[in-house]
């Protein structure tokens, strides 16, 4: 009986969990309704172990849980799950990896996935129990046999899990001042003003905690805690006394701590009068440097580094290259076991004239092989800008003999910031499907985290950390099952909605988020459109922008190209910028001809007739206007999903995300009008509803 009792708390735990408040994301509430759960921890004790203890004596709600460390296991950060019918054992190779088990055991309980392998396992041992216990009354011998089936039978169901990416981290854009450059949630959380030199207050306290656990629950690795944009102020001592006391909060979360640099730093804090990187002054500036952040944080992951780009400095300004900036940096960084990512987002300076999305390939194919050994290349998934569609960046074919890193954008900059519900795996599974992860040493996201007491602003930008921390740890699952597990953790009634109605409220909201990437492009930007935003902001649609003062690249005519012929940007290498010349076949050929050329990116590689024939036999404008109109029916079959999902969800977050859905629809159809009319001023053919 006991083993069925541990089996219905594991399964019925998340029926009955209470409605959650934005602050607590997924993550599993504490266990006050029964006893602690009984927790055998292993012989060594670290702060990281105390921390999986801690978890599953206030989250658990099965029997015992017994903690294994076993370095022979050769798990690295992974871990092993083997549940019995009743116990579980959770075994990893490090302090870290047993963090990361206990949080996979929790999602288990939470979602209710694997109770149906144990649940099945148990039936069916039962039943030869029964059948056994019959047997033995016939004979002696039998009965060994079966006490030898029972040892083997313990072993139950297991799980291994190992993370695919050796580094697994959070960008912030976040400033000293506490803004957050393209942050839609408040702002930074990084409160600065309440760290001191060697302790933090309270407020802080928690904070880090909770950010550190959901990372951890995630098996995200690491952090970047300021802006790409960097403040020289970042790496003085002061604020490195700061930084040190929130490395020191955030360890025990196998959570370690880089920053982003700017690259003038000695000379903009007066030490040096140049940044020149072959300067002998300014290399021992970052030597003592690097000296003393690692005196402060031994494990001190590294730099991340905007050099060159949008008007931040960068070796460029003293004829260096790209790579003589990154290893000056890599030196100082190596005796530690520290690194550099390097970004490649680089346009304007030294290309003028050049298709932006060219430029990276062309400035650092180049410097192919000369980077020291623990410099990274860190790109964008498209060439140009996190666009809601972009086809993936040709660096990541170029570059032969330099680590790569992918960079996501988890915050909304084009996509809705925060008022739009627009789930973002289904669009980084399509980078994975041009690019293998395997290329790739490690995957960082520009987060969507600020102050406000939801973490994210819309209660489903939660479900993109979420899910980029679970493709960082496992880019083979599927959007649909990061999206099921998302919700019934985050939304734990809607998974009741399955035994009601038919199709019920959760398989509907699942459908709402796997199509909502698409509708984005929809009503924004389709058929490979793109960067008609509105100046600066990047939120709606200013198709007719142009600045004579700004450069080309950052106008929307540019882009478009829209005029009396047709529309698109001619990147093809007949009378084109020659960009799909930088992909590997079979694309460079494909993307070149337009026939060949997916609808999804035609107009990012063609510039066609208004009239021009596509695959459904109707013309580019009758398809225009059908794909703004299906962005626009998308987002309001959305508002009567979430009709549906009332009844299974708290009712402040349900009405926080109607008028979310609300605000969302009006955009789409801003967006379909403004688009659909402008272009109309060329076209000169009606727009069709
Ligand atoms: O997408 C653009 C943003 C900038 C950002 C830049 C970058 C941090 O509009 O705000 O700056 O990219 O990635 O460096």
């Amino acid at each position: 009986m006991k083993k069925y009792l541990f089996l219905f708390v594991l399964c019925a735990t998340f029926w009955s969990a209470k409605a959650q408040e934005g602050y607590q994301l997924w993550l599993p509430s504490y266990n006050n309704a029964k006893a602690a759960a009984k927790v055998l921890a292993p012989d060594t004790s670290s702060p990281t172990i105390e921390l999986a203890i801690q978890e599953l004596e206030d989250c658990w709600r099965g029997d015992s849980v017994r903690l294994v460390i076993d370095p022979s296991l050769n798990l690295g950060e992974g871990y092993r799950l083997t549940a019995n019918c009743h116990a579980v054992t959770i075994s990893a190779s490090t302090d870290i990896g047993l963090l990361y088990g206990t949080y996979g055991l929790l999602r288990v309980q939470q979602t209710g996935m694997g109770c149906k392998k144990a649940d099945m396992h148990c039936k069916k041992e039962e039943m030869h129990c029964k059948k056994e216990e019959m047997d033995c009354k016939k004979d002696e011998m039998h009965c060994k046999k079966d006490e030898m089936h029972c040892k083997k039978e313990e072993k139950g169901w297991q799980l291994t899990e190992r993370p695919a990416f050796g580094l697994r981290l959070l960008n912030h854009w976040d400033n000293l001042d506490l803004s957050v450059e393209r942050g839609y949630a408040g702002q930074s959380i990084w409160k600065w003003e309440e760290i001191g030199d060697t302790a933090m207050s309270r407020h802080m306290q928690a904070v880090a905690r909770q950010y550190g656990r959901a990372n951890a629950s995630l098996g995200i690795n690491g952090t970047v805690l300021n802006n790409v944009n960097a403040s020289p102020k970042m790496l003085t001592t002061e604020q490195l006394h700061k930084v040190r006391v929130l490395a020191d909060a955030l360890r025990p979360y196998g959570l370690r701590v880089f920053l982003s640099i700017n690259f003038a730093t000695p000379m903009a804090l007066g030490d040096t009068p140049t940044a020149d990187p072959l300067d002998p002054a300014v290399r021992a500036w970052w030597t003592a440097k690097v000296r003393e952040i690692y005196t402060m944080i031994p494990d001190f992951g590294g730099f991340l580094v905007k050099a060159n780009s949008e008007g931040q400095p960068g070796p460029g300004d003293y004829g260096r290259s790209h790579a003589d900036g990154a290893n000056m940096l890599a030196d100082a960084l190596l005796p530690y076991h520290g690194i550099v990512m390097w970004r490649s987002f680089v346009y304007g300076a030294n290309h003028k004239g050049e298709d932006r999305v060219k430029q990276a390939v062309s400035e650092f194919k180049p410097c192919d092989g000369k980077f020291h050994s623990n410099v990274i290349l860190q790109s964008k998934n498209g060439p140009l800008d996190f666009q809601p569609r972009e086809p993936y960046a040709p660096i990541f074919d170029q570059m032969e003999e330099t680590p790569q890193m992918v960079e996501f954008q988890i915050t909304q900059e084009y996509t809705g910031q925060s008022r739009h519900l627009v789930y973002l795996a289904p669009m980084w599974k399509e980078f994975f499907s041009f690019v293998s992860p395997e290329s790739l040493v490690g995957i960082a996201g520009v987060a969507n985290i600020g102050d406000d007491s939801n973490w994210c602003g819309h209660p489903f930008s939660q479900a993109n950390w979420y899910a980029f921390g679970r493709l960082a740890w496992n880019p083979q699952l599927s959007s649909e099952d990061i999206a099921k597990e998302w919700l019934s953790m985050t939304f734990p009634r809607l998974t009741t909605s399955c035994k009601k109605e038919h199709p019920c409220a959760m398989s509907q909201v699942i459908d709402m988020m796997m199509t909502s990437r698409e509708a984005c492009v929809d009503y924004m930007m389709p058929l490979g459109l793109h960067h008609i935003f509105k100046f600066d902001h990047h939120y709606g649609p200013e198709p007719d922008g142009f600045i004579a003062s700004y450069p080309l690249e950052w106008c929307p005519v540019y882009y478009h190209q829209a005029d009396k012929k047709g529309i698109g940007f001619n990147r093809t290498t007949k009378k084109g910028t020659g960009a799909t010349a930088q992909y590997r076949e079979p694309y460079a050929d494909l993307y070149n001809n337009a026939k060949t050329c997916p609808e999804e990116y035609l107009l990012w590689f063609h510039h066609l007739p208004w009239k021009y024939k596509m695959k459904n036999g109707h013309t580019l404008w009758q398809n225009l206007c059908q794909h703004y109109n299906r962005g626009v029916s998308e987002v309001e079959r959305y508002q009567a999903i979430w009709q549906g999902a009332r009844p299974y969800v708290d009712r402040e977050q349900w009405k926080h995300v109607d008028e979310l859905l609300c605000e969302q629809a009006d955009n789409a159809r801003e967006w379909r009008k403004i688009c659909l009319e402008y272009f109309q001023t060329f076209s000169k053919m009606p727009i069709t509803e």
